[in-house]
């Protein structure tokens, strides 16, 4: 059942079932076989994520020290093209997103227990028309999310393995982030962690 928890917020719990979940896993392991987790860094101060990422689909995000946060074909460690996005998630962007285009990128995101991704604005991009579409997968996540300014009032939301939660039209650049990480909250992933994946258009649909 879809919940509107903000404008343009639509929080979907259990919108992946168990079956999903793991078909889902086993297919980002291969993935992630092909194109490895490698660790971004920020721009001006080349200081490490605390998350680990990597891309699927025609256009990836990266961040490095010299690069800044960019959009790039290709993997920053192997330079091979990204793999393909899985039809689940396709077929997911076509039941959520509301919008004509196909997606470009999906930024996958890996979370060890100690993980966590500060308020930021999903803003790389030159298609705001376009939502963010997001899938969790295993440990629960903190979601906050707030408003167009860093300073507005914020909620947030347990992202547990199999929700969706979309981020579209005056949510669209709102900022949001992840506080921490609820450690053995799911069975999904062995070892434990949490994956999160955006689904993101990225060059302007004509
Ligand atoms: C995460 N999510 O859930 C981080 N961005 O790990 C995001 O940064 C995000 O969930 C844009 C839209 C939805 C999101
Ligand atoms: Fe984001």
């Amino acid at each position: 059942m879809a919940m509107t928890i903000a404008d343009g917020v639509t929080y979907l719990p259990g919108y992946l079932d168990r079956a999903a979940q793991e078909a889902l896993r086993d297919t980002l392991r291969k993935i992630v076989a092909e194109a490895p987790l490698f660790a971004p860094t920020m721009p001006r101060t080349g200081k490490p994520f605390s998350v680990k990422m990597t891309n699927c689909g025609p256009l990836g995000w990266v961040s490095d020290k010299d690069g800044g946060y960019r959009y790039q074909p290709t993997h920053p460690v192997t330079g091979q093209p990204w793999p393909a996005i899985p039809d689940a998630l396709m077929a997911a962007w076509s039941d959520l997103a509301d919008f004509d285009a196909p997606p470009e990128a999906c930024l996958i995101n890996f979370y060890g227990p100690k993980a966590r991704m500060g308020l930021h604005k999903d803003s790389d991009e030159e298609e705001f028309a376009a939502p963010v579409v997001s899938m969790s997968l295993g440990d629960t996540g903190v979601f906050r999310v707030g408003g167009q300014e860093r300073k507005a009032p914020t909620r947030s939301v347990k992202l547990s393995s199999g929700d969706a939660i979309v981020l579209a039209g005056p949510a669209r650049l709102a900022y949001h982030g992840i506080d921490r990480i609820v450690p053995d909250t799911s069975t999904l992933l062995k070892g434990g962690g949490r994956i999160n994946l955006t689904l993101r258009r990225v060059t302007e649909a004509v």
